[in-house]
């Protein structure tokens, strides 16, 4: 399997990855829906991710988003990251929020879930700031509004960044290779830029350690983790 994912990533001349929290994972960063440990096991993250969350238990979210931003500062890239940041002709679609690709040096970035390292005002005013990750601000007001301030990401429910996900759309339209890594593909409308660009003809070819909705329609899927298959499939 391997190396037919090669021989694709080979012959691809326009080539997109599309990645999700299982290539940050040998980083140190937890998944979003793997069983976690640890203080914060016991909550759902898809019920913290949520403005229905923020509303219920500001401080709660919070304290959260600053857990898992102290994480994202002490972890390093690990060599899928590195690999990816090799190949400045592959744009990078990604639903990470951390900074590990941007670190690396991978060029383009394409976040679609917006970024950890950045605060916004829940209200409609548009007050942003870039916030430390090392050491991440706690509840607070909004100095332009008065509204409570939040981390600058998407959660469920929300629209998607516009810019980022036009272009995006326009990358998986036009690509000849997609190469999906470490996301289980059930979150939309971002796993839907996989059937988008299988439709516009190109191959899919996906790496995760476990079978995952996009491997359905994957040409080559390689089970293992991005880690160690990704260095091998663009060495
Ligand atoms: C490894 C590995 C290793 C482990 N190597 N791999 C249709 C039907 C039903 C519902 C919907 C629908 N369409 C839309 C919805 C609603 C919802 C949705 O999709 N829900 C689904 C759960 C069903 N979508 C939304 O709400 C989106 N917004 C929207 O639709 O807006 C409409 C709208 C339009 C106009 C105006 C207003 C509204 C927004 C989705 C936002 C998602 N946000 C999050 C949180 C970000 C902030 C944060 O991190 O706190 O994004 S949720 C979470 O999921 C996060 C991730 O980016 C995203 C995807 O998860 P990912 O990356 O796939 O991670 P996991 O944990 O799921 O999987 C990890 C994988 O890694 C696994 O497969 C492992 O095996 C693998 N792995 N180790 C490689 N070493």
């Amino acid at each position: 399997m391997i190396g037919a994912a090669r021989r694709l990533l080979a012959d691809g001349r326009r080539i997109v990855c599309f990645s999700g929290a299982g290539l940050s994972a040998e980083s140190g960063i937890a998944t979003f829906r793997d069983a976690t440990e640890g203080l914060w096991a016991k909550y759902d993250p898809t019920v913290l991710a949520s403005p229905e969350g923020f509303a219920a238990d500001p401080q709660l979210v919070i304290d959260w988003y600053a857990s898992r931003r102290r994480t994202v500062a002490e972890a390093q890239p690990n060599p899928a990251h590195t690999a990816l940041a090799g190949r400045d002709d592959i744009v990078n679609v990604t639903q990470n929020v951390d900074d590990l690709l941007h670190r690396a040096g991978a060029e383009p970035i394409i976040q679609l879930h917006g970024r950890l390292d950045a605060d916004r005002c829940h209200g409609e005013c548009g007050h942003w700031e870039v916030v430390s990750l090392s050491e991440p601000p706690g509840l607070r007001d909004c100095p332009d509004c008065g509204q409570p301030m939040r981390p600058a990401v998407v959660w469920f429910g929300e629209a998607l960044p516009p810019q980022q996900w036009k272009a995006a759309e326009q990358a998986c339209r036009d690509c000849d290779t997609l190469l999906v890594i470490g996301t289980s593909a059930i979150v939309y409308p971002a796993a839907g830029l996989i059937g988008l660009a299988k439709s516009a003809g190109a191959r899919i070819i996906v790496v995760n350690p476990q079978r995952t909705e996009a491997g359905r329609i994957a040409d080559v899927e390689v089970l293992g983790p991005a880690g160690e298959v990704v260095p091998e499939l663009l060495g």
